[in-house]
């Protein structure tokens, strides 16, 4: 069923959104205001809206090292998360965890994870405590092509399973796992991983945020309904390089690639031909969301640039590893 006007518009705003902070965030990188690096979700933007729009507050996500995307998605202020990145004292970890380390509760965003499939166990013990406390709660674990190497993986979908915990395992296919292409380190069918385990699983077009939203409505709906949990494998691709230091990728991958996949099956592209097409939206309305958007995200960058550091006394509080 087509998501009502509204619910559609939001999408593609969310999207647009993701959009226009990652780009902000390379421009802070280059200008040397951001310490560290961060992975860009640039061209993966269906995949969070999609699902996330599919999802209530209360319902929680795991993220990645690849997670700006997920926790704006899920409801973050781009504020917050901009103060994170820069290290200051006003952001989602008072600028002690920096790109990939963003939680947000008040949003059921438990939070992104720098360790490669790490948050399956995280997704999973919230699956089991969403159960157990009886509170309707689903839960998403993203993670990328990479983590179907890591066994801890293997070990919740088996769990999940075994006990019909209310988890969507999200695998977001962008194709690389840092500059490696997946076909060289993943063996066999990756839908052959779920079914082994008697999952319900499907392949979804990540570039399309309505095939990707109808999909993970279906599943969180079953899910919700205690039938257990499910595995999407969502064919994407990331546009820019594994992180925003990474600018010379000729040598893992041919740029005509890369142009392919941002001329012809740019998610946002798409998106707005379909609105305009099926008279969702008028050009009028989709440029208004543009300038609407980009003084937000100008706005956000400003706040986090003027906001102070924290205390230097303060460095060791609220830091646990
Ligand atoms: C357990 C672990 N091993 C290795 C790394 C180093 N590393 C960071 S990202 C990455 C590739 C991840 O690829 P994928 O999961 O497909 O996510 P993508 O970067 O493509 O979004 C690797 C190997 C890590 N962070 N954690």
């Amino acid at each position: 069923m087509t998501p009502p006007t509204d619910k559609l518009i939001q999408m593609y705003r969310q999207m647009l959104a993701i959009r226009l902070f990652e780009e902000r965030v390379n421009d802070l990188y280059t200008r040397a205001l951001m310490p560290g690096l961060a992975h860009l979700y640039i061209g993966e933007e269906a995949v969070a809206v999609g699902i996330c729009a599919a999802l209530t507050n209360e319902d929680y996500i795991t993220s990645t090292h690849r997670g700006h995307g997920h926790c704006l998605a899920k409801g973050a202020s781009p504020r917050l998360m901009f103060a994170e990145l820069l290290g200051k004292e006003a952001g989602y970890c008072k600028g002690k965890g920096g790109s990939m380390h963003i939680a947000d509760p008040a949003t059921g965003n438990l939070g992104a994870n720098a360790i490669v499939g790490g948050s399956a166990g995280i997704a999973t013990g919230a699956a089991f405590s969403a159960k157990y406390l009886k509170n309707n709660r689903v839960v998403v674990c993203f993670f990328g092509e990479g983590a179907l190497g890591q066994g801890l993986l293997y070990e919740e979908m088996n769990l999940a399973q075994l006990w019909k915990l209310p988890v969507i395992f999200a695998c977001e296919n962008n194709m690389y796992n840092e500059y490696t292409h997946f076909s060289e380190t993943t063996a066999g069918d990756i839908l052959g991983r779920p079914a082994a385990f008697g999952i319900a699983a499907e392949a979804v077009d990540g570039q399309d945020v309505r095939a990707v939203h109808a999909a993970a409505t279906t599943y969180v709906e079953r899910a919700r309904r205690g039938e257990g949990p499910a595995f999407l494998l969502l064919n994407t691709y990331r546009y820019r390089g594994h992180h925003v230091g990474d600018i010379a990728r000729e040598y893992y991958r041919p740029k005509q690639e890369e142009q392919h996949w941002s001329s012809t099956r740019d998610p946002i592209m798409l998106m707005s031909s379909w609105l305009l097409e099926q008279k969702h939206a008028d050009q009028a309305t989709l440029e208004a969301i543009q300038a609407e958007l980009t003084s937000e995200m100008d706005a956000a960058v400003d706040f986090a640039v003027n906001s102070p550091y924290p205390d230097p006394d303060k460095v060791g509080q609220d830091v646990y590893a």
